[in-house]
């Protein structure tokens, strides 16, 4: 009897009678062995979706020379990941549909070694095949995803092959409608992880809620039903401690350090190192409090103006969905350059670079997932997929001390159906899994007249913040002086985050003439800022602003011909990096806070 084959085909029942959905991704990939699976990919194009009747992933060659395929990667186009396909070839500029993905690599199994085929993200829905087996499904474009392939690999040659899928969908997170491009493919980093039998799978190392020299959290590991020990270090201050876990893997991690703060003045991270047998990960964690008191927001114990700026995933100068930390800097840089301390990147969980090169530089971060605006909340399947997304991007980025807002939601509405109860029970699980951080959702729903502006979502019972997304200015025309403007609010014991404000503006469209109106004018633009800057003064509780937003940046939806052209102009930089005349109020602002 051939144990292998029986080992195998076990493996391969298991696989196909689960079909399983992408398991959460193992944290802290970059500390770990693995095989990049990024670079060139072979694909096929497949707008009506005939692959799947063809069956691709069976990668069929012809049995006689009479014989025929009617498909084949060989002699097609290849294309980079990561990085979205719209931007690599001419005819997929404005795709959404399928392309199928092959890379072939090499990996010799090693004894008592495990391995995982990661994805850091596909937009929107992956189905990912390995050497013709079925092993899951994706959804979701923004967060990472993994199948463990161990008993799957071959000695010699292996191939995955991924269908990626971008075709927007009424119950898809987000659904239809959004204001951003639908930048499609493996975006980000693909690997062959290697673990040991038993590994450090994930863990919690933070401050804890309220405390500002107690480490608390966990470690877990995954592969055993046995206690076992597991050693947590922190080198620089000479903490060396030992844990055990319990049959689950689980171990709980409690100490009080004394340790430097981190916080935008001083970016302070340690390097944290976690040992269990063989195995060393190695992280840098940054240790800081965050909390609301009142109308404040405290950072460190201490009161903190939160100065702000709207970032989407987008190289402006490249057109394309950023990829790595080059891509991040370009961002980022530009923030600092404005004077923020905070990023609010928008509209769904950004790439792991981002958030780790937010930490290095000093800025804040709010991450958020993408129920955005119409979102089908009654639809049976949407609760479930907030929930799955809220908790893949809080397990990849909650040891990031960057981050101090989780963001649930923007601009959903009242009178949705089911829009409540699946929002309440996003932020229960996010708090559950995470109770150290701000937990927000932002609306857009208020009422603004005889210069008077009211807040009265009752979301914002459920988060830390009144977060609120307001355009006086551009989509609402002021309803009397700015100085004089009153903001009342159902909500006056908490803090006022205008989370996105402004108006559009073509870079170097200084005077409106007599044909055209003033909107879109450098000038107006700028105007709009003053004005909003003034009314801050008014608002009980501020605790800190967001422009919308940092770069012009490509949107279909904007079809003004003459001052959009598919672009949607609230940057403060132009897409090609000029500063507009706002951007220069934002700035002396914030030099003044
Ligand atoms: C909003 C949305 C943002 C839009 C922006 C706009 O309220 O949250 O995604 O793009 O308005 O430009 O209208």
């Amino acid at each position: 009897m051939n144990f292998k084959i029986i080992n195998n085909t076990l493996a391969i029942l298991i696989l196909l009678l689960n079909n399983c959905l992408g398991q959460t991704a193992m944290i802290n990939v970059a500390g770990r062995n693995k095989l990049s699976l990024n670079g060139n990919w072979q694909v096929i194009i497949d707008p009506l979706d005939a692959g799947e009747w063809r069956q691709v992933w069976q990668e069929k060659k012809p049995a006689t020379k009479s014989d025929f395929a009617e498909y084949s990667f060989e002699g097609g186009p290849f294309l980079k990941v990561p990085g979205d396909f719209n931007s690599q070839l001419k005819e997929l500029n404005f795709y959404e549909g399928v392309v199928w993905y092959k890379k072939q690599f090499q990996q010799s199994k090693k004894q008592g070694k495990r391995y995982f085929l990661y994805f850091g993200a596909v937009n929107y829905r992956a189905d990912v095949f390995l050497n013709g087996i079925k092993l899951g499904s994706h959804e979701g474009g923004f967060t990472p995803f993994q199948f463990e392939v161990t008993s799957l690999l071959k000695e010699n040659s292996n191939t995955v092959i991924v269908k990626a899928d971008n075709r927007r969908m009424a119950n898809g997170i987000p659904g239809y409608g959004y204001d951003w491009f639908n930048y499609g493919g493996i975006t980000r980093d693909v690997a062959l992880v290697e673990t040991e039998q038993t590994f450090i799978s994930d863990y919690f190392i933070q401050l804890k809620k309220g405390s500002r020299d107690t480490v608390s959290g966990w470690i877990k590991l995954d592969g055993t039903s046995a206690m076992q020990r597991v050693r947590l270090k922190i080198p620089e201050i000479n903490f060396n401690g030992e844990l055990n876990t319990n049959r689950q893997g689980y171990a709980e991690v409690n100490f009080k350090v004394n340790l430097k703060l981190w916080s935008p003045q001083h970016p302070k991270r340690y390097r944290v190192v976690i040992e269990y047998g063989n195995e060393l990960l190695i992280d840098t964690i940054g240790f800081r409090s965050i909390e609301v008191n009142g109308t404040d927001v405290l950072l460190n114990g201490q009161k903190i103006f939160l100065k702000s700026v709207n970032i989407h995933e987008e190289n402006p100068f490249e057109k394309r969905r950023c990829t790595n930390e080059n891509d991040a800097h370009l961002l980022l840089s530009a923030a600092k350059e404005l004077g923020c301390n905070m990023v609010r990147l928008v509209h769904y969980p950004h790439n792991e670079y981002t958030i780790r090169l937010a930490e290095k530089m000093g800025l804040m971060v709010w991450s958020e997932i993408p129920v955005y605006q119409h979102i089908n909340f009654s639809d049976s399947t949407v609760p479930g997929k907030i929930q799955t997304m809220q908790q893949e991007m809080v397990a990849r980025d909650r040891n990031r001390c960057a981050v101090i807002i989780w963001s649930l939601s923007n601009e959903t509405y009242p009178g949705t159906p089911g829009r409540n109860a699946a929002l309440i029970s996003a932020t229960k699980n996010c708090r559950e899994m995470d109770n150290t951080r701000l937990i927000v959702h932002v609306a857009n729903t208020q009422s603004y007249s005889n210069n008077v502006f009211n807040v009265s979502d009752t979301i914002y019972h459920y988060s830390d913040l009144v977060a609120v997304n307001e355009y006086i200015g551009w989509y609402l025309p002021w309803q009397g002086n700015s100085t004089e403007t009153k903001w009342t609010t159902r909500f006056p014991g908490k803090p006022v985050f205008i989370a996105e404000f402004g108006g559009e503006a073509l870079y170097g469209h200084k005077i409106g003439n007599a044909r055209d109106t003033l909107a879109w004018t450098e000038g107006y633009q700028k105007e709009i800022y003053k004005n909003q800057i003034q009314m801050f003064d008014n608002i009980p509780g501020l605790c800190g602003v967001c422009p919308w937003l940092l770069f012009d940046y490509r949107s279909p939806v904007r079809m003004n011909q003459v001052y959009q052209k598919g672009y949607n102009r609230k940057g403060l930089l132009s897409e090609s990096g000029n500063k507009k005349l706002a951007w220069w109020e934002v700035k002396k602002f914030y030099k003044s806070r």
